[in-house]
């Protein structure tokens, strides 16, 4: 018979390579060592450290798939994967620093941008020197991007672009802005430009108010008319599918962060039932408190599997959009319900900040919107199944 370990029923570990165990021991010594003690005043203060970059990058965790000539790792998308996980083990707002600098940032630079785009931004990227942004959202423009009015007019030096972007991470301390706009000059069609803090019109205010998410600051862009060079155009990719190719990176990662957020959550729900007694009794020797980490446990476990599936086809570029909504619908939605549940099952003790329940549920519930929300990933989905869009 095999032997069975609760941490890791189906035994994850053993399916990955010797690298990506050694990275992903890398990335949980980084969090638990230097992002786990600074989360819960960071999160109360909505404080947002740039120096968390710096030692991302110091670490390789930025850009783990982009090239070792360009400052990446090379490594796979498991590997990536699992560098999330680790990281949105102590908060989602740290694994979207990092997953948007990698995936929205540094990934459309690398797959759309000329030699010199590449040479220029992402060494800097990948160390950390520069942080970027990504800016898709507009006020009026959210789940229908398609509908975005940001536009981009040619001008004789390049192009002038005009719009607002809403709900953008990490925009107000960015040095670099990957933004998309309809090109006069291209037909109307959707492209990318790539946008250096400090030109004249530009800016990114602070969105305040958030009671999510409060470790990363997310801001507007505003283009007040910004001149840029023809070279800030990426030249290499046109219509939404430029910025859906990056999201299916994005979202994947997703996937694998919020697993490890529900771990968190898990495992401290666990040994709180260990401790806490009531009625003369451990609170996890009753058999409701059993059924819901079981639940957990279950949803976890076959979520982190498929999260691999996916992962170990997208290193085969085997991997459909549709199999990343499957993931990164249903692992968000899972990761939601098992922070919801290890709060009740915390009592009281569940809304208190030292416990972090409460923060993980609070954080999952952007998690669940960002990127695609649940019900667009259905409807991605329903579309697939029936060959029927039901969008509009
Ligand atoms: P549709 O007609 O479906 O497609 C238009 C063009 O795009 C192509 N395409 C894709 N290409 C690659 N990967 C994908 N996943 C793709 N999905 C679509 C498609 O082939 C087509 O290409 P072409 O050449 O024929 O023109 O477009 P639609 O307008 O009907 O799309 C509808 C819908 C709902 C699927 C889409 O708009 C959608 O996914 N909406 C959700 C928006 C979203 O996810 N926004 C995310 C913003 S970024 C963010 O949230 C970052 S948070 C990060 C953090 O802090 O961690
Ligand atoms: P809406 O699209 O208005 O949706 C509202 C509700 O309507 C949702 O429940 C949705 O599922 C539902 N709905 C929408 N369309 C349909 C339909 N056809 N049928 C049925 N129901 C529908 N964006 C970026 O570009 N870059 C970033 O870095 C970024 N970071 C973010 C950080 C945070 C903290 C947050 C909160 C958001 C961020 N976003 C970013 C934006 C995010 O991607 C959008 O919020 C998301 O795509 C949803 O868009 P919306 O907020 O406009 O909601």
């Amino acid at each position: 018979l095999g032997r069975f370990d609760w941490q890791d029923p189906f035994r994850l570990a053993e399916q990955l390579t010797e690298e990506e165990r050694m990275l992903a021991d890398a990335a949980r010594a980084y969090a638990q060592d230097k992002l786990q003690p600074r989360v819960i005043a960071a999160y109360r203060d909505e404080v947002t450290d740039p120096n968390i970059f710096r030692e991302m990058g110091g670490m390789g965790l930025l850009g783990v798939t982009i090239p070792e000539e360009y400052g990446g790792l090379g490594a796979s998308y498991v590997a990536y994967g699992l560098v999330a996980r680790e990281v949105e083990r102590v908060d989602s707002g740290y694994r979207s620093m990092m997953s948007v600098q990698s995936s929205l940032v540094m990934y459309p630079i690398y797959a759309y941008g000329s030699e010199a785009q590449r040479q220029k931004y992402l060494p800097r990227l990948a160390s950390g020197e520069w942080i970027g942004c990504f800016g898709l959202t507009e006020p009026d423009a959210g789940s229908d991007p398609a509908g975005m009015k940001t536009v981009a007019k040619k001008a004789a030096s390049g192009y002038v672009i005009s719009g607002s972007k809403m709900w953008i991470s990490n925009a107000p301390i960015a040095d670099v802005f990957v933004v998309w706009a309809k090109s006069e000059a291209h037909g109307g069609k959707i492209r990318g430009f790539v946008l250096d803090k400090g030109i004249k019109g530009l800016s990114a205010p602070k969105i305040g108010g958030k009671l999510s998410l409060r470790a990363s600051i997310t801001g507007e862009i505003v283009m007040d008319a910004v001149e840029v060079p023809e070279d800030a155009l990426l030249p290499n990719v046109e219509g939404l599918k430029g910025p859906f190719g990056c999201l299916n990176r994005a979202r994947y990662g997703i996937s694998w962060g919020v697993m490890g957020a529900a771990e968190f959550c898990f495992h401290a729900a666990r040994q709180y039932g260990l401790d806490r007694q009531q009625f003369g009794r451990p609170l996890a020797n009753t058999q409701l408190f059993q059924l819901k980490l079981a639940n957990m446990l279950t949803e976890i476990s076959l979520g982190l599997q498929a999260s691999l599936r996916v992962g170990r086809l997208m290193d085969d570029a085997q991997a459909a959009p549709e199999m990343i909504s499957v993931i990164k619908r249903n692992n968000c939605g899972k990761a939601l319900d098992v922070a919801r549940i290890a709060r009740d099952m915390h009592g009281g003790n569940g809304i208190q900040e030292d416990y972090q329940i409460m923060r993980h549920a609070a954080n999952l519930e952007t998690v669940n919107t960002y990127e695609g929300t649940h019900d667009v990933h259905a409807l991605i989905l329903g579309r697939a199944i029936t060959g029927l869009q039901a969008f509009f």
